[in-house]
């Protein structure tokens, strides 16, 4: 929406499609009980609109999908941005036409499409990793998936639910579902450190303190710089320093990241600290000590599979009818006409809801499949893993543009953040290109790899590839291995640099 505003401005005309029937992306479809962001509210918001700011008031420390979903609709009305838009539309390929310069779309719903430009704003989370277990299709209850909820909601009022998976879409769910259900089963895979949400209203001197350092928040972001107060990147606490810290940050609801935490993704040292702590709590927590047992971490350092953040997820299980079934220790056979199948027995239930995650970062973009240059795939140039100039264009695939594309930093940070960092950096690449009168704009593959070595580099000092995570492409059965958001600390500065240095890379012919 950001981008169909800017280009707007800048007197492009403009068409998007959206496979959704109305904009929200990732709020129009993950519509879940518990749904939220883990991102606190007030800096989950554009900051380009005062007039955005100044009429939508965020009730919640961490937003509600309904109301996330709110201000998105609130964003299209302000700006009046849904007469750009085909919904309900899906675009089903692309083609580069060398010849004339143009990208050729073809859509499902509302023909073939030609423009100079090709925008891809497909969202790092918005390919479901789809169900594939044996007899699923024979199951005689009902199925749900987190990522494709039905509008209308679902009651589990007195059904005996199964739920597969225990990433953040279960653990958002699960107390709420056990909340309606009969019975809950959850199938479990891989555990997941989670971290309490502490949510609640938004205190009124908390929303009057964030409006007075507005200002300096907004100069701050702009500048590369986080905008909120961090401790220093070379702290070096003590042991009990340490311990005192992480404590401190649970009890208060904070997101144990690398915010919080100065080189928690780096140092062994420090995330097994942390690590170890949430560990300390789930068996303090947890009545049943196999089941404190079964959901504790291990074998992969924390927050390197995106931490969790939770109202009641380990609570959940002291309730006397949620269960916790481990694939690790029994895994799962099949699903069944009347429920799900383990290698130690089958669990008879009336629903199941698959919670399993996305085809992250790249799944949206590679079923496009945009075809570039001397007819190169976007699957063939990826075959290998994908690549990318800064997260934003991928050489070979001239006139094309990616927002939170891979090997940038957008699943890391702030989402929201990296939107507006990258439609800013293409309405600059914009400006030159019509300045000079280009027809094309691509990125050398030179530039691109310098920017991949420099990814890799930055990569290779954390602790990411140590897990099976989303981040690394795991989660998907033949995906290749590489950690695709861009973890280095000054992802802003490279695109300013980039800009005030006269995009280097780029090549306007
Ligand atoms: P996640 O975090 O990718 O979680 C998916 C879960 O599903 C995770 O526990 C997986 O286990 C599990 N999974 C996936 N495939 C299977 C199969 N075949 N069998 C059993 N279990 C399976 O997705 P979410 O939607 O919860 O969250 C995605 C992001 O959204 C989140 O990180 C936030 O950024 C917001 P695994 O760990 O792979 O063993």
């Amino acid at each position: 929406m950001y981008l169909v505003h800017r280009l707007r401005e800048a007197g492009y005309s403009v068409q998007g499609f959206d496979a959704a029937g109305d904009v929200g992306g990732t709020w129009y479809w993950n519509r879940y009980p518990g749904a939220r962001c883990d991102i606190p509210s007030l800096l989950y918001s554009y900051s380009w609109s005062d007039k955005l700011r100044h009429n939508f008031r965020w009730s919640e420390k961490y937003a509600t999908q309904p109301e996330i979903l709110e201000y998105a609709q609130l964003v299209a009305d302000t700006y009046d941005l849904r007469p750009f838009f085909r919904f309900s539309t899906r675009v089903e390929s692309a083609r580069y036409d060398e010849a004339n310069c143009e990208w050729v779309v073809e859509t499902d719903a509302a023909g073939t499409w030609r423009g100079k430009y090709l925008f891809l704003a497909t969202g790092c989370l918005s390919v479901p990793n789809e169900p594939d277990f044996p007899g699923q299709d024979s199951f005689q209850g009902d199925s749900y998936q987190t990522s494709t909820w039905p509008h209308e909601g679902v009651d589990f009022s007195g059904k005996r639910v199964a739920v597969i998976g225990t990433g953040s879409s279960a653990i958002q769910s699960i107390p709420l579902i056990a909340e309606q259900a009969e019975s809950v089963h959850v199938f479990q895979r891989t555990p997941n450190f989670s971290l309490p949400a502490l949510n609640g209203p938004i205190p009124e001197e908390e929303r009057q303190a964030f409006e007075a350092m507005y200002e300096d928040y907004r100069a701050a972001l702009a500048a590369g710089e986080p905008g909120i107060e961090m401790l220093p990147e070379d702290w070096e606490p003590s042991d009990e320093e340490l311990a005192e810290h992480v404590k401190i940050l649970w009890n208060g609801g904070g997101l144990v990241s690398t915010v919080q935490i100065p080189r928690l993704t780096k140092d062994e040292r420090i995330n097994a600290a942390a690590a170890e702590f949430v560990r300390e709590r789930i068996q303090d927590i947890v009545d049943d000590p196999d089941t404190a047992r079964r959901l504790t971490p291990h074998g992969y350092p924390i927050a390197t599979k995106r931490a969790c953040v939770d109202t009641n997820y380990y609570q959940t299980y002291n309730l006397p009818h949620v269960h916790l079934v481990s694939l690790q220790e029994e895994p799962l056979v099949e699903i069944t006409p009347q429920g799900v199948k383990t290698e130690a027995r089958e669990y008879p239930v009336d629903a199941i809801v698959y919670a399993l995650g996305f085809d992250a970062m790249t799944g949206a973009l590679t079923r496009i499949n945009p075809v570039g240059r001397n007819g190169l795939s976007l699957q063939d140039a990826w075959a290998e893993g994908p690549t990318s100039f800064l997260g934003t264009t991928v050489a070979g695939f001239p006139n094309l543009f990616t927002i939170t594309g891979p090997f940038s930093p957008s699943v890391i940070q702030n989402v929201i953040l990296s939107i507006e960092q990258h439609v800013d950096w293409i309405m600059e690449v914009l400006a030159r290109a019509r300045e000079a009168g280009s027809a094309t704009i691509e990125i050398t593959r030179e530039a691109q790899q310098q920017w991949m070595d420099h990814a890799a580099d930055e990569a290779n000092q954390t602790l990411f590839p140590q897990a099976g995570s989303w981040y690394m492409g795991a989660n998907i059965a033949g995906k290749p291995r590489v950690l695709m958001p861009y973890v280095g600390r000054e992802y802003k500065q490279k695109l300013d640099a980039n800009i005030s240095e006269g995009f280097p890379g780029l090549v306007f012919s």
